[in-house]
């Protein structure tokens, strides 16, 4: 029972990364020159540092051993009074461990905090709400909601601001964390290198919701990323005037309840509001974390409260089954990039 006691808090740590592992909510499966950057730094600052601990470790026991007191024997070792080589060697090695360290720190700390652009440099402005992200492509002149969309092998500018209190953003397989601060306007690059979805938090507390507040990043091949961003640009007429019967009911209700907060194709929306949903039919999951179907659809409309707790979108129960079908059949219909 003793060993179980020991053993448990270990295997919740090993379970628990483990849990991280799936979502490469990690750090230490790295992609992409940045997060490469860092775990390297991590990992030599680790390795010096256990190496010290061994070897001072090793010191200290072979001193107990060798030097104890033993039976019998109790004359008084020689007295000495300092050792010059003996200072020299343990000054010099810790002098010698931190230019190792300091360099490549040194080095790669330029190389990080450098956040130039040129012409093939994407830059997206990144803004935290309470409890859910926006991303702006100046250049691009679009604005989307929740997933970031980034075409893989580009260096990627962010510039990280927040509407109303302090916000966090880390995407951990690509690189480490940078505050969103109102105000202030803080900065970083990534490039990923490879396509995929990468997973992302917010990693300051910033009100009741926090935990939830969940975020993807969609790297696709820069073609996609092409189409992708055209569509959002220029979004198909269906995404505003749906011909489909049903759809065209959903996009009614939607104009009378939902857009005076959500923009769809640069239509409606408010800087109070929430998620631009140009693209809302494309995402995996509603609200950062909601697994994405019609009934968890309908259970956000009704009670968004009840699913994320101190979120500020109000709740939609008044509205009839019939409305809420085609609703939802509205808002699943809002895509921009072809189906494959
Ligand atoms: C007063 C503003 C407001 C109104 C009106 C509003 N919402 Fe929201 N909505 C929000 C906010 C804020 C969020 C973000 C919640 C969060 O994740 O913290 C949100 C999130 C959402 C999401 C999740 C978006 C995503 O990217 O996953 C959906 C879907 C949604 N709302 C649908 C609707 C529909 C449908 C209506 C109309 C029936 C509506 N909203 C009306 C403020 C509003
Ligand atoms: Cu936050």
């Amino acid at each position: 029972m003793k060993n179980l006691w020991r053993v448990l808090p270990f295997s919740f740590i090993l379970l628990f990364l483990a849990g991280c592992g799936k979502q490469n909510l990690t750090a230490l499966d790295p992609r992409g020159p940045v997060a490469d950057m860092q775990h390297s730094l991590i990992g030599l600052s680790l390795l010096i540092m256990v190496f010290v601990i061994v070897v001072v470790a090793a010191i200290y026991v072979f001193v107990l051993i060798r030097f104890r007191e033993k039976p019998g024997d109790n004359h008084i070792p020689e007295q000495v009074e300092g050792n010059k080589n003996l200072e020299i060697i343990w000054t010099a090695i810790p002098i010698l461990l931190l230019i190792i360290l300091a360099v490549p720190n040194v080095m790669d700390t330029f190389t990080l905090a450098d956040t130039e652009t040129d012409d093939d440099t994407l830059v997206v402005n990144v803004t935290g709400h309470q409890f859910w992200w926006e991303f702006e492509y100046p250049d691009l002149e679009i604005t989307a909601g929740q997933d970031l969309y980034i075409p893989t092998d580009t260096r990627i500018v962010f510039n990280l601001e927040a509407s109303d209190v302090i916000h966090s953003f880390w995407i951990p397989a690509l690189a480490g964390k940078q505050d969103n601060v109102p105000g202030i306007t803080n900065d970083m690059w990534i490039e990923a290198p490879e396509e995929g979805v990468y997973f992302g938090k917010c990693t300051e507390l910033c009100g009741e919701a926090h935990w939830l507040m969940d975020f993807k990043v969609v790297a696709v091949d820069p073609d996609t990323f092409d189409e992708w961003a055209q569509g959002m640009a220029e979004p198909d007429s269906e995404l505003i005037e749906p011909t489909e019967e049903v759809a065209a009911e959903g996009r009614e209700v939607f104009e009378q309840n939902c857009l005076a907060c959500h923009a769809v194709g640069g239509e409606g929306g408010n800087p109070q509001g929430g998620p631009d949903l140009t693209n809302f039919g494309e995402r995996t999951v509603i609200a950062g974390f909601m697994e994405y179907d019609d009934e968890s659809l309908e259970a956000w409309i009704r009670h968004p409260e009840e699913q994320k707790p101190g979120n500020l979108m109000p709740g939609f129960d008044q509205l009839d089954d019939d409305e809420m079908d085609s609703l939802i059949e509205y808002l699943n219909s809002l895509k921009v990039l072809d189906d494959e």
